[in-house]
């Protein structure tokens, strides 16, 4: 790329006006409607009536902008921006609008909207780049309906076809191609979404930081280095239900006892692995105790398991340690353990030219910006096995999310989508 073409490219983007944060902030509160615990947050899972009825109204907004929409077997939405030269490779930017129970407002949405605002711009400005620009909205990237996350980004992939997708079943044993038949999405094209390498020339997400560091560091961007990625599992540990009273302790075999020690040694390697540049971390986020009486020792323990690390290689040491740990707990207190794994995921670096992107439109506006590392994942990690991915991070207020006391400043997700916008028009215009 010569630097006469990159200084059109700026001068261009000069004419973009700013980001609204008013227009911001009316769709993210619009989304937030959809929500089936407007009593504790926001909830809003996979399929659900609220889910599909929010993913109706970014349809509106995004037929408004006059995008041209179409839908894949996964359900991934697929908003396009046309370019100059169609049939150029196209650049996607996007994220998820599905949620964990009782979440906040802004993991994922913020991205789908600065998309949405992104392209507004741009037709305000009347710039029309040589590619188009797909806004996207992934299917499901909460684990919270299916035990997977990045359920759509997979698909896109080509790591989840129709046949995972049959295995996938939601607590009442629905699978998720049971439910993306009965809303009438094409699932008897599965086989048509994965995407080839080259298909897709760049994507861009826009994200919370979920982490508080930004804040911490007093800078309103973030742009990501690498994406850390998890290993999740599903144990089960069973031990011999027994009375309080009448089992003494050293004849029980007590499923909830072996289960926290387990759980205590998780977060003990996890910690003992950790150099200065690591970013393992281990989470027991869900324990079910059977039968769950106040004077009945537990016979079985259901829980999970969540590893993330930026390293692959690091993270498979420690799974390994901890698997091995789990094993030798349960030796000793002679319960049976058997577990399920969900995910074994790769950690995605981010691309250098869309790093260097997303720098320069930050210089150029002169927003404080940090590089950084994601330690949550997102559809990126996935999306980045077909296609260079960069993401750009927006200040977490005291680093909550997944919370209801989820929150970020409009203002700062307007100037995110200003740098947005300004990558995205210099990328698709390569
Ligand atoms: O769990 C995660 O990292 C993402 O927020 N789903
Ligand atoms: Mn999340
Ligand atoms: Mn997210």
């Amino acid at each position: 790329m010569n630097l006469a073409y990159e200084q059109e490219d700026s001068l261009q983007t000069d004419l973009l006006p700013k980001a609204s944060a008013a227009n911001i902030e009316r769709i993210l509160r619009n989304l937030n409607h959809f929500n089936s615990t407007p009593e504790f947050g926001t909830t809003r899972v996979l399929f659900t009536e609220p889910e599909v009825a929010a993913r109706n109204y970014i349809k509106q907004e995004m037929q408004q902008l006059g995008l041209s929409i179409r839908e894949d077997a996964a359900g991934n939405i697929f908003g396009t921006y046309e370019g100059t030269e169609p049939v150029l490779a196209p650049i996607w930017t996007g994220s998820h609008i599905d949620t964990v129970l009782n979440a906040g407002m802004f993991d994922g949405m913020s991205g789908v909207v600065a998309g949405l605002e992104s392209i507004r711009l741009l037709e305000e400005a009347q710039l029309r780049p040589r590619r188009s620009i797909v806004v996207v909205v992934y299917t499901s990237e909460e684990p919270t309906r299916f035990g997977l996350g990045c359920l759509g980004s997979r698909a896109l992939a080509g790591k989840l076809g129709a046949e995972e997708a049959k295995k996938l079943k939601d607590k009442d044993g629905k699978s998720l191609y049971e439910v993306l038949q009965s809303l009438d999405f094409p699932v008897d094209h599965f086989d048509e979404v994965p995407v080839r390498r080259g298909d897709v020339k760049a994507a861009v997400e826009l994200h919370i930081d979920q982490t508080g560091e930004l804040e911490r560091e007093g800078k309103t961007l973030g742009i990501v280095r690498t994406i850390c990625a998890p290993s999740v599992y599903d144990f089960k540990v069973t031990g011999r239900q027994s009375h309080a009273g009448g089992t003494s302790m050293a004849r029980r075999r007590d499923a909830l006892m072996a289960s926290a020690e387990m759980a205590l040694a998780a977060e003990e390697l996890t910690k003992a692995s950790l150099g200065p540049d690591d970013y393992a971390t281990a989470t027991v986020g869900r324990m079910n105790v059977i039968p769950g009486a106040v004077n009945v020792i537990p016979g079985e323990v259901d829980f999970s398991l969540d590893v993330r690390d930026a390293s692959f290689a690091h993270k498979k040491e420690l799974t390994q340690k901890i698997l091995g740990k789990f094993e030798e707990i349960a030796a000793k207190r002679q319960v049976k353990l058997t577990g399920k794994e969900y995910n074994d995921d790769h950690p995605m670096p981010c691309s250098e030219e869309i790093q260097a992107k997303l720098t320069a439109a930050a210089e150029e506006l002169g927003i404080p910006y940090m590089k950084t590392i994601s330690g949550a994942f997102h559809d990126s990690m996935l999306v980045g096995e077909f296609a260079p991915v960069g993401m750009l991070f927006v200040p977490s207020r005291d680093g909550i999310s997944h919370s209801p006391q989820e929150w970020t400043d409009f203002e700062d997700i307007a100037a995110g989508t200003d740098v947005l916008a300004r990558a995205l028009y210099a990328l698709a215009d390569e």
